[in-house]
């Protein structure tokens, strides 16, 4: 039930990000044109003439200086500088923290750990719901910035002071603290969600699930869990140094009173970077499952790939100088903040070559989960060795806050993330509801995600390193940008498809909920003991608590008929 409620918030507000980002791109492709449908028309604009309902609406709004949320935000249709800033502020701050975050985490932590560890719930099920209600909280806490005079949070999602740290800079009030309070509750609700996550699943396996026994997806959750406990508090104790700079006048991050804006920096950057693996990693424990399913053979290198996973958390939290090289650190720290960076290549390339060694020889099912897995692989391929070139301090200083970076945080976490969300969406759904979603859809929605995805971001990294700065507001004001305008404008004709293709899987997910095919209980024909569980699994999951004979992932054995081979079956 909590998985349902998380993932019911997670997709509403994966649909408001995704709003936000057409905002975004209509601005930057057609800059301060304004927006179809809702703005004034051509016509008004020439001949100062309204005919269309829209245009006598903002005609009446100017002529009465009416102020309303429309226009002082967007003006005639026209998206103005201070909403510019709070859009790509919120878009990034919903994306991470309210979209992907309770989807892989809240939704397929809460409903797959207990499931693939057979056992009948979570340790603690208060727990677990209270902190799903914090997050429902911190959602309209973060949403309610939007309605606030002087506008939402608008200094970016990482909330650099001084902009985050003083009124005089943006003009924001108390979009700022809002922003700073919902994301304090939301850390609150990850942090009781991570507690239970680690006890259960250390204190609740069923009899003979071993923790190499242990489906990678667990795994990953596992360790999502400890990085969230370790870097949140971090982050925490940072937003309310800010919260206090901002409302009782201390000056921790202002250098006027004494404190240091570059302590923000360490501090937001400490959980920062371990906060991309919270997003990276339960994808990367949903695609081993998966390319193991669907390649019909046992996932290659297993306690490799748990390995790789622990030093990829583990060196996590030496590396978050890499968003500071521009601050003006030390030339010895830098290097050694980027040394420490590079060696993050190693366990990565152990995983992909691992998942490349799953598919070696294997009859591949191209279902729609797969498809959406092999598209993460590859994509997150792309964006890890962007990953290298920014890593390495002489190209960040060339790249550092262009376009480049825009493209690669999206190939890691579109390509990544979002692919894992969609792939283990399709996969579970049947298992959630007792319904299968629509695959001609779903491959339709793959196909149409995975081209304009790739002509969205790809461009992205040309812009970068043709010098297109991220975070402004109109790039026709730079001479030296005004050439790569149609890029932009390919770029934004890009996103908005890709935008509607997303109609498709919000369609296809609504539908399915309550019409799609009733399902199975293995559909798949999977090992994992969520397949054994009755469809949907009732409450405490399993009529009787099943005991495990053997590992996740014994596919095609030799020796049987069928190609594959539950936990739960007697060996
Ligand atoms: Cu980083």
């Amino acid at each position: 039930m909590i998985a349902k409620q998380y993932l019911l918030l997670g997709i509403i507000m994966l649909a408001l990000g995704g709003l936000l980002a057409m905002l975004i791109r209509w601005q930057l492709g057609y800059p301060e044109e304004p927006l179809p449908i809702i703005g004034l028309s051509d016509e008004y604009i020439e001949t100062g003439e309204a005919s269309g309902a829209i245009d006598k609406m903002w005609d009446d709004w100017f002529e009465n200086e009416t102020e309303n949320w429309f226009t002082s935000n967007i003006p005639g249709g026209v998206i103005g500088p201070e909403f510019y800033n709070a859009l790509f502020t919120m878009h990034a701050t919903i994306m991470i923290f309210f979209a992907i975050m309770p989807i892989l985490i809240g939704c397929f932590g809460n409903f797959l750990i207990p499931l693939m560890i057979g056992t009948k719930d979570m340790a603690f099920p208060f727990l677990n719901m209270l902190s799903f209600w914090v997050a429902f909280i911190a959602s309209i806490v973060m949403l309610s910035g939007f309605f606030v005079p002087g506008g939402h949070a608008a200094a970016g999602w990482t909330g650099y002071p001084p902009l985050s740290a003083s009124a005089d800079f943006t003009g924001v009030e108390w979009g700022q603290n809002l922003w700073i309070i919902g994301l304090l509750l939301i850390g609150i609700s990850s942090m009781m969600g991570a507690i239970n996550y680690i006890t259960t699943i250390i204190n609740m396996r069923t009899v003979g699930m071993t923790f190499f026994r242990l489906p990678l997806t667990v795994w990953s959750l596992f360790i999502v869990a400890i990085l969230l406990l370790l870097a949140v508090p971090v982050l925490a104790s940072a937003l309310a140094m800010l919260l206090f700079d901002n409302m009782f006048g201390t000056s921790f991050f202002s250098a006027a009173g004494g404190g240091d804006p570059i302590l923000w920096q360490h501090l937001f950057w400490f959980f920062g970077h371990p906060e991309v693996y919270v997003l990276i990693l339960p994808g990367m424990g949903i695609a081993s499952d998966l390319l193991s399913v669907f390649a019909r053979k046992p996932i290659f290198g297993y306690k490799a790939m748990v390995y790789a996973m622990i030093s990829i958390a583990g060196l996590g939290f030496i590396v978050w100088g890499h968003h500071m090289f521009q601050s003006g650190m030390n030339p010895g720290i830098g290097t050694t903040f980027m040394f420490s960076t590079m060696v993050i290549a190693v366990p990565s390339a152990i995983k992909t070559f691992n998942w490349f060694g799953t598919l070696k020889g294997a009859n591949i099912k191209f279902t729609v989960p797969m498809m959406n897995t092999l598209a993460f692989v590859s994509m997150f391929v792309i964006g890890g060795l962007s990953g290298i070139f920014m890593a390495s301090t002489p190209v960040d200083i060339f790249i550092h806050d262009t376009y480049f970076i825009v493209a690669h945080i999206h190939y890691v976490i579109f390509g990544g993330s979002i692919f894992a969300l969609f792939a283990a969406v399709y996969y579970w759904f049947p298992k959630m509801f007792g319904r299968g979603m629509n695959m001609t859809l779903g491959k339709i929605h793959f196909w149409m995600t995975f081209i304009f995805f790739n002509a969205t971001f790809f461009p992205m990294h040309i812009l970068g390193v043709g010098g297109h700065m991220r975070r402004i507001y109109n790039p026709m004001q730079y001479e030296f940008l005004q050439d790569m305008q149609w890029i932009n404008e390919f770029i934004t004709v890009s996103a908005i498809m890709l935008g509607f293709s997303q109609i498709l899987f919000f369609f296809n997910f609504f539908y399915s909920m309550y019409w799609g095919k009733a399902a199975e209980d293995n559909p798949w024909q999977a090992n994992t003991l969520e397949w054994f569980a009755p469809t949907p699994p009732p409450h405490g999951n399993f009529p009787v608590q099943p005991i495990v004979y053997g590992g996740p992932y014994e596919y095609s054995l030799p020796d049987k008929e069928e190609d594959w081979l539950s936990q739960a079956a007697e060996r």
